[in-house]
């Protein structure tokens, strides 16, 4: 770089010096701030259920929530992020665990600043209850407990309750934004019937002469079941013009009053693939947590195969290749959160599809789980 006034010691000095006062030189570091594409360290990675479900079975021989512990839950640690110390970050914004309740047990009122999505996965006889309204819930349900809402959790049924949890924990985190309160007893106090807001908007919607639903957060529904989405996705899976290239059957739970995503900073969505569906690679900027609810097949994220079944969850990145495929003989149904809520109203989400060999990935590697004990550094 060149002026030739000051000398190759003097220039030296000058560097060294504005080192010193905590200031530095944005002619060699714009490229590291504002970078071509986006930059992370996500790593994709996968989890079988077997194992989550055997060590979430194993904390009810250990721990009661209420009396233990807050809540009763294993969580997804993504290795790439646990090595900058990243406690509980599935992705850079995006947190799971998978909770087990057992019959009889209760899980007592909070409330905090993440916003948070529950997935049940086994049981039923459960309920959460937010803002003191009770919502039952069931496999394949998804139940919201929206940013600052009370919510409380019993089982009143006779097999335990799994369900996946997802929360904005890094989101929040980055953001320095971070609350939480216990409720001063156990049970926030129940106002409207159990199930009352799903049931209002489920069969038509109804409000009282001269009351209007105002539109916004959180939405009017916090119990998407399973019987609605699978309808829906089955209606979509009736005509193949209904499939997307990149998602196949896809819908996204949305708020009615806004017509935006269900929750306002967490996405959701379920996929549906029939036997042999093979979709094309995209990638975007937001990052999803996906869990199996039902098939087996494959995701290929940036070149690698991530083989799946019931149960299991991977991690898909930011910015990263993908395109899914099921290998089996029934429909498979995948379930995802992600940020693109957050991205969306911050101006940032834009993507693009992957153009080479026919829009699909070539696989160069086969995920292998990394064993935490053996890894060297
Ligand atoms: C939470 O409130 C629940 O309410 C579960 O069941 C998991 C993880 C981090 C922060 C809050 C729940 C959570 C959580």
């Amino acid at each position: 770089m060149g002026k030739n006034v000051l000398s190759e010691a003097e220039i030296k000095k000058y560097y060294e010096d504005m080192k010193k006062d905590s200031i530095g030189p944005l002619w060699y570091d714009l490229g590291h701030m504002v970078t071509k594409e986006p930059v992370h360290d996500v790593e994709p990675y996968l989890w079988k259920w077997e194992a989550l479900r055997n060590y979430a079975l194993q904390a009810g021989d250990i721990l009661e929530p209420g009396k233990d512990a807050e809540r009763r839950v294993v969580y997804l640690q993504n290795p790439s992020l646990m090595e900058r110390g990243l406690v509980g970050y599935g992705t850079h914004t995006l947190y799971v665990g998978i909770q087990l309740l057992l019959p009889g047990e209760m899980a007592p009122s909070h409330h905090h600043s993440q916003t948070a999505v529950r997935f049940i996965i086994e049981g039923d006889g459960a309920y959460t209850a937010v803002n003191g309204e009770r919502s039952y819930m069931s496999r394949g349900d998804m139940i919201l407990t929206p940013a600052w809402t009370w919510h409380e959790h019993k089982h009143e049924g006779t097999e335990p309750m799994f369900w996946m949890d997802g929360l904005d924990v890094g989101l929040v985190r980055t953001l320095a934004a971070s609350y939480f309160e216990p409720y001063e007893g156990d049970f926030y106090p129940e106002e409207p019937p159990e199930n009352y807001s799903t049931k209002k908007l489920s069969g038509g919607a109804f409000a009282p002469i001269g009351e209007k639903q105002e539109p916004g957060y959180p939405s009017p529904i916090f119990n998407y079941t399973w019987e609605r989405a699978s309808y829906e996705l089955d209606k979509l899976s009736e005509s193949p013009d209904n499939e997307n290239p990149f998602d196949a059957y896809a819908i996204e739970y949305i708020n009615p009053t806004t017509g935006g995503p269900a929750d306002a900073r967490i996405g959701t969505m379920m996929q549906k693939l029939v036997p042999d569906q093979h979709t094309k690679a995209h990638r975007h900027v937001h990052s999803a947590i996906y869990h199996v609810l039902e098939g087996e097949g494959y995701t290929v994220i940036d070149g690698q195969k991530f083989e799946w079944s019931k149960g299991d969850f991977f991690i898909l990145p930011p910015w990263s290749w993908h395109e899914h495929v099921n290998e089996g003989a029934e429909d498979a149904y995948l379930f995802s959160i992600n940020d693109k809520p957050v991205m969306e109203k911050l101006d940032l989400e834009f993507g693009e599809t992957y153009s080479d060999n026919d829009g699909q990935q070539k696989i160069e590697k086969v995920f292998e789980p990394v064993d935490e004990t053996v890894k060297t550094k």
